[in-house]
């Protein structure tokens, strides 16, 4: 594995490639072209240029995040193969500049969800937090007013103001989409970037739906074992792959992280780690990387990518605002520089312990 951080370009993000180069064992980064919008074709100069800054700065881009979908093509509306004409486009310009992972997530209208950005903890940090009930008694436009507060004057993915202009628009595309319609059309979609994927090898990394369930009454697929299982067989090329979240199919309890890193094996091209702390199934807040400071077990999800033996980057997922930060929510320097040494330090333990004591540990 890599261990790498998401940065979000010098124009948007607080923390610079300086900062990044200086945790130590992190050699590469997660980015993209934030002003992007959804279906438009990202020009190879553009690319070729964000390369050439991290590679100044003596890291690499160890993978793409996010390349969006255009909603068209999640509705499977009449003009999808011209978006889809587009994303191609984009991977060759990506293949052509020697990138060869794309994470990308296929949730209706927009990103995850959050009902708090600025949580307090007992120790004083901040964190996203989600509880149900927020989310019952509020709609979109209102829950955005009243996280838009916390956003540190960054923007959030997914919550970006021109998409909660439409929002109403685009919750009218969804009428009459349900989950089986939403596969059909992730399926479409996947079968016709393959040939693109294989010609350059890249592969593709779905993001899992954040929740792990409906919100607002929209679809939602990516969610749980059997789903996840079911899109890597519907499409079944290794380049149709995963981004293994923890903390978005953690949001599941019911989901056994260790067991679906098991099952997916050969499919895990890109993973985030993260720990949420429950205070009940559907209240939960986003704790810090340590395992007894959440509910997960740091050290098995860790363990069961090393045995699958797992290759491709790992970022820390989101941390917390901690000691006097300002930064995009859950996207500081410091407790994701805390989280990557950590794993970081259960990695080299697992590795020493197979290598030694016959490989059992
Ligand atoms: C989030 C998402 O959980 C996460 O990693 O920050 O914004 C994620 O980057 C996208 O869903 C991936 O497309
Ligand atoms: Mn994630």
């Amino acid at each position: 594995m890599e261990m790498t951080l998401r940065w979000y370009g010098s124009k948007f993000d607080t923390v610079t490639l300086k900062q990044i180069r200086q945790i130590p064992g992190v050699t590469g980064v997660i980015t993209t072209l934030y002003d992007t919008a959804p279906g438009e074709v990202w020009d190879r100069g553009r690319i070729r240029a964000l390369k050439e800054e991290v590679e100044a700065s003596g890291l690499h881009i160890a993978g793409i995040e996010s390349v969006n979908i255009h909603e068209s093509i999640k509705t499977g509306q009449k003009d999808r193969d011209k978006y889809i004409e587009n994303y191609i486009k984009t991977l060759e310009n990506l293949g052509k500049e020697d990138l060869h992972l794309v994470c990308y997530n296929f949730m209706p209208v927009f990103d995850w969800t959050r009902t708090e950005l600025a949580r307090v903890r007992p120790d004083g940090s901040t964190v996203l937090a989600y509880t149900q009930k927020a989310v019952d008694d509020l709609n979109p436009e209102k829950m955005f007013e009243s996280i838009s507060g916390d956003m540190n004057g960054s923007i959030m993915p997914g919550w970006e103001p021109e998409r909660m202009e439409h929002v109403k628009e685009q919750f009218a595309m969804y009428q009459n989409i349900d989950n089986e319609k939403l596969f059909e059309n992730l399926k479409y979609f996947l079968e016709k970037i393959m040939p693109v994927c294989d010609q350059y090898e890249i592969n593709m990394a779905i993001h899992p739906d954040d929740p792990a369930w409906s919100v607002f009454g929209l679809p939602r697929i990516i969610i749980n074992k059997k789903n996840i299982l079911r899109l890597m067989a519907m499409v079944d090329n290794p380049h149709n792959g995963v981004t293994f979240c923890t903390g978005s199919f953690g949001t599941n309890l019911d989901n056994n992280l260790p067991e679906m890193i098991r099952l997916l094996k050969g499919r895990i091209h890109f993973a985030h780690i993260r720990n949420l702390k429950f205070h009940s199934p559907d209240d939960f807040e986003e704790a810090a990387h340590l395992s007894s400071d959440g509910n997960f077990d740091m050290y098995e999800i860790m363990k069961a990518l090393y045995e699958i033996g797992f290759e491709g980057p790992i970022r820390p997922d989101h941390g917390r605002m901690i000691w006097n930060e300002k930064a995009m929510p859950g996207y500081g320097l410091y407790d994701r520089a805390l989280g990557a040494a950590y794993l970081n330090g259960l990695w080299e333990a697992i590795e020493k312990c197979k290598n030694h004591a016959g490989g059992s540990i």
